[in-house]
């Protein structure tokens, strides 16, 4: 079984930290069975939580995790999504997880890439 180590669930969230959202919503979306194991950042291999423990091996990073089953599976997470879909949903991540770091107050470079996916929009 894997084992996803985050916090525990906070404020009336089913966590308090986006990565750790991020990262169980995609388990629970693709029916991927796991149990969750109340953790912090100390005990994590990085330092920073969300991370992964599966048959002895861990895995740190939400997107990590995710590109790590995804990369098993023939389908998608965006099969079927359009250009413009796939634009919106690259330039609201980016956006996210600018907002999480408080790297950037802007957003312009996040679009600029955005505009990579679609000529049509941008
Ligand atoms: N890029 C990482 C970010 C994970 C992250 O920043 N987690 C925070 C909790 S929201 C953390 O563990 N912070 C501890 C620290 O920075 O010391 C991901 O996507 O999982």
């Amino acid at each position: 079984m894997i084992e996803l180590h985050q916090f525990r669930p906070f404020w009336g969230l089913p966590n308090a930290s986006p990565f750790c959202m991020k990262a169980e919503t995609y388990l629970r979306f693709r029916h991927i069975p796991y149990k969750v194991v109340p953790s912090g950042p100390r005990k994590s291999p990085t330092g920073k939580i969300p991370f992964i423990v599966e048959d002895g091996h861990s895995i740190t990073d939400s997107e990590a995790i995710i590109a790590h089953f995804e990369n098993r599976r023939a389908d998608k997470l965006d099969d079927g999504l359009s250009e413009a879909d796939r634009a919106t949903a690259f330039l609201c991540a980016s956006w996210w997880k600018t907002a999480c770091t408080g790297r950037s107050p802007t957003c312009a470079g996040e679009i600029r890439r955005a505009g990579r996916y679609s000529s049509r929009i941008w």
